[in-house]
């Protein structure tokens, strides 16, 4: 993916990532509303073109693969105006994004949520365990310019409208900034 050349871009693309339970489908799908941008969910578009090696039986998820996944996204994704919504951000290349989003939930606040999902144990505290960690943090912050990632609190339905118009006003100034 690496070689193909930079093309300009007419609208944003925005990521939005985080630990599973934070927000993100919910978030995008608003955003996605908000701004007229397309609302890409990752995890649904593995599952339905089936861009993995299967089942890992524990977790209970797909094993990825990241090659096929970045071909099947590129197309969309070049001419921009796509909010791309998964749990993981360092598989994409850097180049895509104009904006990472990483939604945070309190540790109180997001175990109910999981067990909400009916996830087993074992899946529950790795969850848990990644967002007490920051891995997803330091994941963006490792994987893009630091410029780019912002970290968004995700614990009440107010939080989240607040970061829905917060993505609003940034992507009416992005195409502002972008427009001559
Ligand atoms: P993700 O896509 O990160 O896994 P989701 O959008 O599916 O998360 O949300 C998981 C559940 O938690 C869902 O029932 C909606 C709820 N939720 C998410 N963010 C929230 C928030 N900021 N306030 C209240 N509920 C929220």
């Amino acid at each position: 993916a690496g070689v193909a050349p930079h093309y300009p871009r007419y609208r944003p693309n925005i990521l939005i990532t985080g630990t599973p339970g934070t927000g993100k489908t919910t978030t995008s799908e608003m955003a996605a509303e908000a701004t007229g941008l397309t609302h890409i969910n990752v995890g649904d578009l593995v599952k339905a073109k089936s861009l993995h090696e299967g089942l890992d039986t524990e977790f209970n998820s797909y094993i990825l693969d990241d090659d096929k996944l970045i071909d099947e996204m590129e197309e969309v994704v070049r001419p921009g105006g796509n909010i791309v919504d998964f749990h993981s951000c360092d598989i994409f290349p850097e180049r895509w994004f104009d904006l990472v989003i990483v939604l945070r939930t309190d540790n109180g606040v997001l175990y109910p949520r999981l067990e909400g999902r009916g996830y087993n144990s074992k899946k529950i505290n790795e969850n848990m365990e990644c967002e007490i960690m920051q891995v997803v943090l330091e994941e963006a912050r490792d994987s893009y310019a630091e410029e780019i990632v912002v970290e968004l609190q995700s614990n009440s339905l107010e939080e989240m409208e607040e970061n829905v118009s917060r993505i609003k006003a940034w992507v009416e100034q992005w195409l502002k900034d972008n427009s001559n």
